[in-house]
């Protein structure tokens, strides 16, 4: 993991941090001030977020970081990862100067899109940070299922902006560290003391620390540099650290930008005791020693991260300058500063490099420098190339759907699950299931009494134990597969991203399938939007949802997650209504996530009992896999269809019933996936306005067979604009039934009449758009 560290060369890595803060800017001015500009739009870039954390970056990846760590970069701190992969000759210069362009590096790490190896994409601040302790947490689940050798074990390292802090998600992911006892973490804080408006409050500063020291995280403080802790050695020197130990972030932001002369005569005002220490220096020589902060001293980085090596997971609170070293260091607007031509040519000037040579990897430094800097630069062991992703492990046998002639989805998920894990295999091996407390009222229940719960140290059933009765086992070992959560769907997300890149991190592709009730997909959707945006592959089970789990009711409900999953790049929406529908999915579901071509799956699912359909053959299963298909039908140029989609089936096959003698012909649609349909249906447009031509779309294939002008009625446990959309298609005409309103609880009977989703409520719709 770390490199011994026998006299790293501490001049030569002051030297890289300057190379990283230099780089760094000059991408970012470049982008904004040299590039061309067709569209006027300022491009943007965080110079001063950059400066903040070089030193870190530095002393991490010339000095600290092995072959087998990973790590999670501040997002707007991105420009320095490409200055390092740049001086490694694993980035390109073309891509530099196309920061934020078209095809060129992008605003912030993005493990799909850069073209350097990125272990973690970051933008959205807090889970960047927190996906790292759940990744620590795969990492140990793979040792401990002999997919990794021990001493293969990587660190893994975030590298985070003190306004993260306020991200309530790391609280709740260090709970369910500290539950699951991760290893092999470090948080480091970038402890600029700014946020993107303004200097932050100091009433935290004694907390953060604390809250860690609580879940038993070292917690390693960085605050002076050697200069300043020599300094407080000298006369005057313990008045200067009492005065520097009161001073508010927002006063010491503003001396810092003010400069020496500023510093000396407030010190002077408020602490006189500073005297000789003041007149043994000058402006400048002051204003360096104020602002020596240990996270930009090399000597004090080297020192910390040497001293972190066991795998106790560790948070290093290193300070820091925002802007550090450049003109708007300290301003308390800096978060977006850019530095103007003149600004940036003093800053060349001041590092030796000359015009002209800014790309230079080693411009500006002398031949003996030089050689020094490189040879640290050759020895750093980090990855420099994107690992190939795994894909097609596993091979996935078929998914039988499970008997019975009245089944509800979710009790078939079960049985499914079941049935996999009795009849083993690759695959049955591979399956991780984790689940935020809703393990036994998802239906995982019998899938985790096969096949145990993971701890890394045993955890006794006491209960079972103890001989008292119970359906669910509940002992843990390091065998088993299913990672118990505390409610917090928001970690279920991330858990569910760091399961499904664990090929991509470790090599190993697991199968992870997270449960959640339906409703509360909406309380971690930023993380699930993360974890789909790093193409991580898991399936996601969501049940019960709609107005269709009943006399729960209430605040359970869930009417817009078809909508959400209609409008989320890189999860595949299904609603079977039957078992057999279900098991298809699954089996795609487990296909889809180790396919290149692949994506996550979320299925819709339901306590609903109902009755299942006959099947005179196969044909309707690729339908169903496209994302319809008809139950029922409808004769050729036919004015009519019912479309349906899930639990609401057994309506829609009544009012189906009642209507076809009135309406002749009348067709009942299945729909599967309106997100499916959706994205088929923009890929033929997309196809014939790209002039490829494009055969017509699973949808409009669908709808074909109807009359110009025919009417559809829609029906959804779920917000109706799921489906009133197939109107648009070819034009038909729409009746769209579904939920808009929730929040009362009852009995099915009561729930569908009062939501307009019973059979009356159809036939009445079918009537207005078909007989009038
Ligand atoms: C979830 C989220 N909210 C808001 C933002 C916009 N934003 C980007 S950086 C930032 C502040 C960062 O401050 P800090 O983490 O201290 O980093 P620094 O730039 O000071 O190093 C904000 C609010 C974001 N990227 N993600
Ligand atoms: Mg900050």
């Amino acid at each position: 993991m770390l490199k011994k560290t026998s006299g790293p060369d501490l001049d030569a890595l002051r030297l890289l941090d300057d190379r990283l803060r230099w780089l760094s800017a000059w991408t970012i001015h470049n982008a904004n001030h040299l590039r061309t500009s067709p569209d006027g739009l300022k491009v943007g870039g965080h110079q001063a977020s950059c400066a903040s954390m070089t030193a870190i970056m530095a002393a991490l990846y010339f000095h600290a970081l092995g072959p087998n760590d990973k790590v999670a970069v501040k997002p707007h701190a991105g420009p320095v990862l490409h200055a390092i992969h740049y001086l490694l000759g694993s980035q390109s210069r073309e891509q530099l100067e196309n920061f934020r362009g078209f095809g060129g590096m992008q605003s912030y790490p993005s493990r799909t899109k850069d073209k350097i190896p990125v272990d973690f994409s970051t933008g959205s601040v807090g889970l960047g940070v927190a996906v790292t302790a759940f990744a620590s947490l795969v990492q140990d689940y793979l040792i401990a299922h002999g997919e990794m050798a021990p001493d293969q074990a990587g660190r893994m390292v975030a590298l985070m902006g003190d306004a993260e802090l306020d991200e309530g998600n790391i609280y709740e992911c260090l709970i369910e560290a500290y539950k699951h006892d991760i290893r092999n973490c470090w948080w480091i804080v970038d402890y600029n003391r700014q946020s993107l408006d303004a200097t932050t409050a100091e009433r935290m500063f004694r907390r953060f620390d604390e809250i860690f020291a609580a879940c038993d995280w070292r917690v390693v403080t960085l605050k002076y540099g050697k200069a300043l802790e020599a300094a407080f050695g000298e006369p005057g020197g313990a008045a200067l650290k009492a005065w520097l130990e009161a001073c508010g972030n927002a006063d010491y932001a503003a001396l810092t930008y003010l400069g020496g002369g500023a510093w000396r005569e407030r010190l002077l005002k408020d602490a006189p005791g500073t005297r000789p220490l003041l007149d043994s220096r000058d402006d400048e020589a002051l204003a360096a020693l104020l602002t020596n902060l240990a996270g930009h001293d090399m000597e004090s980085l080297v020192e910390a991260f040497d001293g972190a090596r066991d795998e106790v997971p560790t948070l290093f609170i290193a300070y820091t300058i925002k802007g550090f070293g450049l003109p708007f260091a300290g301003h308390k607007d800096n978060h977006s500063g850019l530095m103007n031509p003149g600004q940036i040519a003093a800053l060349r000037d001041r590092l030796g490099i000359a015009e002209g040579e800014e790309w230079e990897p080693w411009a500006g430094l002398g031949g003996n420098s030089a050689e020094a800097v490189k040879a640290l630069v050759e020895d750093s062991r980090i990855a420099k190339a994107k690992r190939e992703r795994p894909w097609n492990q596993v091979e996935v046998p078929a998914i039988p759907a499970p008997a019975g002639e009245e089944q509800s989805t979710q009790a078939a998920f079960g049985r499914i699950l079941l049935d996999l894990s009795r009849a083993g295999g690759a695959l049955a091996d591979r399956v991780v299931t984790t689940s935020p407390d809703v393990t036994v009222s998802t239906n995982l229940g019998a899938w985790v009494n096969q096949r145990g719960l993971f701890r890394r140290s045993a955890l006794a059933d006491v209960f079972a134990a103890a001989k008292i009765p119970s359906a669910q086992k509940w002992g843990a070992t390091d065998a088993g597969q299913h990672i118990e959560l505390g409610i917090a769907e928001n970690n279920l997300f991330l858990m569910l991203a760091a399961l499904g890149l664990a090929g991509d991190l470790f090599g190993t592709r697991l199968f992870p399938i997270g449960t959640v009730y339906d409703p509360f997909i909406a309380r971690g959707l930023d993380a699930l939007n993360y974890a789909c945006y790093q193409d991580a592959r898991f399936l996601l089970v969501a049940t019960p949802s709609g107005v269709t789990l009943g006399p729960e009711g209430g605040a359970h409900q869930s009417i817009n997650p078809p909508l959400i999953a209609l409008g989320q790049p890189g999860l595949r929406h299904y609603e079977p209504a039957f078992a057999d529908e279900l098991a298809l999915f699954m089996e795609e579901a487990f296909r889809l996530i180790q396919a290149p071509d692949g994506e996550s799956v979320y299925l819709r699912l339901t306590t609903r009992t109902i009755p299942q359909v006959e099947r005179p053959d196969e044909a309707w299963k690729a339908g169903a896999l496209a994302g319809g298909y008809w139950l029922r039908e409808p004769a050729p140029g036919s004015d009519a269809a019912l479309v349906y989609s899930g639990a609401i089936a057994p309506e829609a096959l009544a009012a189906w019933e009642a209507l076809r003698d009135d309406v002749p012909g009348l067709g009942l649609l299945a729909i599967t996936s309106p997100d499916l349909l959706h994205r088929g249906w923009s890929e033929r447009r997309r196809g014939r306005w790209g002039g490829r031509g494009a055969a017509p779309s699973h949808v409009e294939q669908l709808l074909a067979p109807l009359a110009p002008g025919a009417g559809l009625v829609t029906l959804l446990d779920g917000a109706p604009a799921s489906l009133s959309w197939l109107g648009g298609v070819l034009g038909h005409r729409v009746s769209p039934l579904g939920i808009e309103r929730f929040g009362q609880t009852g009995t099915l009977p009561d729930l569908y009449r009062e939501y307009r989703l019973d059979v009356d409520s159809i036939v009445e719709a079918a009537a207005e758009l078909f007989l009038d």
